[in-house]
């Protein structure tokens, strides 16, 4: 195959929130600085129904979505060295060149190479896609569209892992528990003893937890308006439990009330910026540190008293929870080799990539977390 078009099935969104459609793709082979992946399984996040739902203004249709997956190189183009074909491998969303200006800050996670082409849905090289349709260009999405039985990506976006890890486990270090579990880690870098909030106990906001309870917090405290996500929450570390409802005061209040003050460390994992303003004002005075991790439509916008911030509040946010992704997702794949973390614990359902439309509507359902397709 290796140098032709490969024809595959994929999962092509040709509007938003119309039905996926299973087509019979041409994937072009992979030009300089290309890698055409084959991937096995894909798991849905909640960045691909927000795309899908229209709100994206990075959204071009039609695409092909997905960014958390796990694959084996097919084949690469001119001028790859780090990886080869049988490679196993993670697409990752966020680039890491080494060689940018963002890479050798040493102050973030983010890569500047090819995100303008990211953005826009084609590749670096000729600004074009490498999958259409009965002639017609598809548009790539995040750099990663996993939806898809073979996929093209950047060189600079592909992570090389441990060939023994099970890829049906790991996909899911594509996206969601890295983001959590990173969010912890490199962006708050909670210390041991912290009172931790969490808002929104999806798989973004339970890898928070356990992100938390391994670094030691004292109380990991779970804030959702759906209590079917409690009972499953004490298994990542979450120490108690608030559902707004339950509560006439602001949820801020209710908090700042539990906690003497308020909390070391919160994470909003909604993507809802009222929420994002209740996890900001129920930091302590002093101290005390929001992240935002989820991802609030085009045209939404943050507020807060700027006295907040003046006061000693930090209010900062995370991509990938700060993972650089080339050097740091093996890495993660070994730590779960080791069961030092958890994945198999937020695969709620598994199906196919058949079965996609069905899986979108089992994420919108709330008793799942990740749902895993067999591509
Ligand atoms: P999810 O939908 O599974 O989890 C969200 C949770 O929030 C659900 O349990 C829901 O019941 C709860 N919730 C909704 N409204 C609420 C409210 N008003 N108060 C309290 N709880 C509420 O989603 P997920 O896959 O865990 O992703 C969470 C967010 O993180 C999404 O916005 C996603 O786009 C974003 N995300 C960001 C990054 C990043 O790099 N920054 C990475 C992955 C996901
Ligand atoms: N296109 C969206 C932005 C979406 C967004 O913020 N994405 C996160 C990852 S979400 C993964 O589930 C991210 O990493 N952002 C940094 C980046 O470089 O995109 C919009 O609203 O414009
Ligand atoms: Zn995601």
């Amino acid at each position: 195959t290796q140098g032709k078009v490969i024809t595959c099935k994929a999962a092509v969104a040709y509007e938003a929130n119309k039905p996926l459609v299973i087509e019979d793709v041409e994937v072009a082979p992979p030009q300089a600085g290309e890698v055409r992946v084959q991937i096995l399984y894909t798991a849905l996040c909640h960045t691909d129904a927000y795309t899908w739902s229209g709100k994206d203004p990075e959204g071009l249709f039609p695409c092909i979505l997905g960014h958390e997956a796990a694959g084996i190189v097919e084949s690469v183009g001119e001028g790859v060295t780090e990886v080869k074909a049988g490679d196993h491998v993670i697409p990752c969303y966020q680039a890491e060149c080494k060689e940018c200006k963002f890479c050798k800050s040493g102050k973030t996670n983010l890569c500047g190479k090819i995100r303008g082409a990211t953005g826009v849905g084609v590749m670096m090289n000729d600004r074009k896609s490498r999958f259409s349709v009965r002639g017609t260009p598809i548009y790539h999405f995040m750099g990663t569209s996993t939806f898809s039985q073979y996929t093209v990506v950047h060189d600079v976006s592909v992570a090389k892992i441990d060939p023994q890890a099970p890829l049906e486990k790991v996909c899911l270090l594509g996206c969601g528990v890295p983001t959590g579990l990173g969010a912890v880690w490199n962006t708050a870098k909670v210390e041991a003893g912290s009172n931790v909030a969490i808002f929104g106990l999806g798989t973004v906001g339970l890898a928070v937890a356990e992100g938390a309870k391994a670094a030691g917090a004292s109380r990991i405290i779970g804030i959702d308006i759906d209590t079917r996500k409690f009972e499953r929450a004490k298994n990542f570390g979450v120490t108690e439990f608030v559902n707004p409802k339950d509560h006439e005061q602001p949820i801020q209040q209710v908090l700042v009330d539990m906690t003497d003050g308020g909390v070391d460390y919160s994470f909003e994992c909604i993507g809802n910026v009222s929420i994002m303003r209740a996890a900001l004002e129920c930091c302590h005075k002093g101290w005390g540190t929001s992240v935002i991790v989820g991802v609030a439509a085009s045209g939404q916008e943050i507020a807060t008293r700027p006295f907040q911030l003046v006061t000693g509040r930090v209010w900062k946010g995370t991509a990938f929870g700060g993972f650089k992704s080339r050097t740091q997702v093996p890495q993660l794949v070994d730590k779960y080799m080791n069961k030092e973390i958890k994945i198999d614990e937020y695969i709620t359902h598994n199906l196919t990539l058949e079965e996609i439309n069905k899986a979108f509507d089992l994420l919108h359902g709330g008793d799942c977390l990740r749902c895993v397709l067999k591509v």
